[in-house]
C-alpha cells in the first residue's frame, strides 16, 4: 500500500474539509465521526484484546474496564512472547513485566520490575485504586500484589527460555525491530459515556539487563492520558520513548490543536531527530482525541494497531518516516 493511500486508512474516511501538512506533503484535512464506543490497541495481538474490551464497552460498560480485560488477553496468552505470561526474559532468564494504567481523571497506577505474576495491568489498576502510591516496582509490587489476591506463578514458558539459551551463545544485546511484530500491548479506549481510559503493559525489551524498566509502566512515557486532551501510548525502544516523555508530548501537542495524527508525527520526528544515524531504532505511537479521532505513526515501516468501533475489528497499518 502506497503511503498516502496508508494515510488515509490509518486516518479513516471522511469529508474533506480544509488542508494540512503531513510527511507526504499537503492533504485534505480528514474529520472523522465522532465515534464512540471505540477501543484501538497496538499491534496484531490487539485483535483479541480488542474483542474482549469491545465486550465490555459494548455492553455500556466502562472504558477502565475495558482497558484491563482487553490486554489481559495477550498478558495471559503464553503465545504472546513480549507481554505477561510467556513472555521472553531479561539476559539472567528472569521475566520482569512493566505495565501502567489511567482513567479519565487522571487517576493512574504503575508496577515496574514485577516477577510471577501473569496480569500486571491489574496489579497496577489495583495501586491505582487501593493505595495512595502511583508506582510499586520489585519485591514491593509483588508483596502488594500476593496481599491482593494475585499468585506467584512461573511465568518463564519452554519457548522463551530456549530463545533465552540461545541468545547467551552470543550475548549480545540487540533490540529487533517489530519483533514478531506483536510487542507491548497499549490500549486507548472511549466509552458510550465519553470518558477515556488507556493501558499499557509488557515484558520489555528481551534479554534487557537485570532491573532495567522501560518506557511501559512510566507514567508520560508508555502511556498518558488527559481528559481535555487525549490519550497516547508508546511501543519500540522504551528508552528514546522516555527521552521524550513521548505519550505526554503527543498528548500535549493534542491540547495545542494538532490532530492525533500530526501529534503522533511531530513526536516521531523529534525521536529520529534525536537519533539520526540508528538504523534499528523502531518507536510506535498511537493516539486518541477525547472526540474520538485516531492517530499512529511510527519511525520505521511494520507498526500495526486494531481498531474496534461499531463497523467492527480492523488491523490498520500505521503511517511511518523512513
Ligand atoms: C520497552 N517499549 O520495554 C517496551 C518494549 C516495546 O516494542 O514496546 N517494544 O522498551
Amino acid at each position: 500500500m502506497n503511503n498516502r493511500r496508508q494515510f488515509l486508512k490509518t486516518m479513516g474516511v471522511a469529508a474533506a474539509a480544509s488542508w494540512v501538512s503531513t510527511a507526504w506533503g499537503r492533504m485534505p484535512a480528514i474529520t472523522q465521526k465522532r465515534s464512540r464506543p471505540l477501543v484501538i490497541s497496538t499491534w496484531n495481538h490487539g485483535i483479541p484484546a480488542n474483542e474482549a474490551a469491545w465486550d465490555i464497552l459494548s455492553h455500556g460498560g466502562t472504558a477502565l474496564d475495558a482497558v484491563e480485560k482487553g490486554v489481559n488477553v495477550p498478558e495471559l496468552d503464553p503465545e504472546s512472547r513480549s507481554v505477561g505470561y510467556g513472555g521472553r526474559p531479561d539476559r539472567e532468564g528472569i521475566v520482569t513485566l512493566d505495565a501502567c494504567i489511567m482513567d479519565h481523571e487522571a487517576r493512574c497506577g504503575s508496577v515496574a520490575f514485577l516477577q510471577g505474576i501473569k496480569t500486571p495491568i491489574s496489579v497496577a489498576r489495583k495501586v491505582m485504586e487501593e493505595t495512595p502510591h502511583v508506582m510499586l516496582v520489585g519485591k514491593g509490587a509483588q508483596q502488594f500484589a500476593l496481599e491482593q489476591g494475585f499468585k506467584i506463578e512461573n511465568l518463564l514458558v519452554e519457548k522463551s527460555e530456549k530463545d533465552w539459551k540461545d541468545w547467551l551463545e552470543k550475548s549480545q544485546y540487540q533490540p529487533v525491530i517489530n519483533v514478531e511484530n506483536h510487542d507491548t500491548i497499549g490500549m486507548l479506549a472511549i466509552d458510550a459515556e465519553g470518558n477515556m481510559s488507556g493501558a499499557c503493559t509488557t515484558s520489555g525489551a528481551a534479554f534487557k539487563m537485570h532491573g532495567r524498566v522501560g518506557d511501559s509502566p512510566i507514567i508520560g512515557a508508555g502511556l498518558f492520558l488527559d481528559p481535555e486532551a487525549g490519550a497516547a501510548c508508546a511501543t519500540g525502544l522504551g528508552e528514546m520513548v522516555i527521552r521524550t516523555a513521548g505519550s505526554a508530548m503527543v498528548v500535549e501537542l493534542m491540547r495545542h490543536g494538532r490532530t492525533p495524527q500530526q501529534a503522533c508525527e511531530e513526536v516521531v520526528g523529534r525521536i529520529i531527530r534525536q537519533n539520526p544515524h540508528d538504523e534499528n531504532l523502531q518507536v510506535g505511537f498511537l493516539a486518541l482525541s477525547p472526540k474520538g479521532e485516531v492517530g499512529a505513526y511510527s519511525i520505521r515501516r511494520g507498526f500495526n494497531y486494531a481498531r474496534y468501533d461499531a463497523r467492527g475489528n480492523e488491523l490498520i497499518d500505521a503511517g511511518f518516516a523512513k
